[in-house]
C-alpha cells in the first residue's frame, strides 16, 4: 500500500556561471541567491515533505495540516526560482533579444505593444508591497496573457495561470547591488530575459 518511491527535490543546475548575468545581476547576488536562498527552499521542502509523510503514515491529520504552510512556502520558492533561472540568459547568449512568433503576437494583442507590456509589467512588479513576484502568465481557458503578482513564494498556479516569466522582487534578489532602488533592478532585468526560453514555455503551456 504505502510506497516509498518518493524522490527528494534537487537544486536544478544553473545554466550559466554566477558572473554570466553581469552587469545586470552581480556574481555575488547570483551565488547567494542560488546556493543559499534557492538551496534553502529545496532543503526545507524536502524536510517538510518527510515530516508530512511520517504524519501520513500515522494518520495524523492535524500534523499534516500544520505542515502545509511550510510546503507551500518552500515548494513555491523552489518552483519560482527554477523558472527564474531558466528564463534569464547572458546578453552573449541571447538575453534581451525581443520575443518573436506566437508570444510576440499575443503580447501585442493583449497589451497593445511590447513597450506597453514592458511598462505595465515593470510598474506592477515595482509596486509590490513587501516580498513577492511579478509574473507574466497564461490564462489557459481564455488563451490570453495576464500580468499578476504573488506575495512571498506563492506559486502563480494558485491563480490558475501558467507562469511564463517572473521577476523576483525579494530584496535578496537585488539589494546588494541596487540597494533600495527596486525600480532600477527591474529596469535592468529586461537586458537578460531569455525570450526564446519563455516562448518555449508558452508553446508547452498552449498544448
Ligand atoms: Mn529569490
Amino acid at each position: 500500500m504505502m510506497d516509498d518511491q518518493r524522490t527528494s527535490y534537487q537544486l536544478p543546475e544553473l545554466p550559466y556561471d554566477f558572473n554570466a548575468l553581469e552587469p545586470v545581476i552581480s556574481a555575488k547576488i547570483m551565488e547567494l541567491h542560488y546556493t543559499k536562498h534557492h538551496k534553502g527552499y529545496v532543503t526545507n521542502l524536502n524536510a517538510a515533505l518527510e515530516k508530512y509523510h511520517e504524519a501520513e503514515t500515522k494518520n495524523d491529520v492535524a500534523s499534516m495540516i500544520a505542515l502545509q504552510q511550510a510546503i507551500k512556502f518552500n515548494g513555491g520558492g523552489h518552483i519560482n526560482h527554477s523558472i527564474f533561472w531558466s528564463t534569464l540568459a547572458p546578453v552573449s547568449k541571447g538575453g534581451g533579444q525581443p520575443p518573436k512568433g506566437e508570444l510576440a503576437k499575443m503580447i501585442e494583442r493583449d497589451f497593445g505593444s511590447f513597450d506597453s507590456f514592458k511598462e505595465k509589467f515593470s510598474s506592477i512588479s515595482t509596486a509590490i508591497q513587501g516580498s513577492g513576484w511579478g509574473w507574466l502568465g497564461l490564462n489557459k481557458n481564455l488563451k490570453r496573457l495576464e500580468i499578476a503578482t504573488c506575495a512571498n513564494q506563492d506559486p502563480l498556479s494558485a491563480q490558475n495561470l501558467v507562469p511564463l516569466v517572473g521577476i523576483d522582487v525579494w530584496e535578496h534578489a537585488y539589494y546588494l547591488q541596487y540597494y533600495n532602488v527596486r525600480a532600477d533592478y527591474i529596469k535592468a532585468i529586461w537586458q537578460i530575459f531569455n525570450w526564446k526560453a519563455i516562448e518555449e514555455r508558452l508553446a508547452k503551456a498552449m498544448i
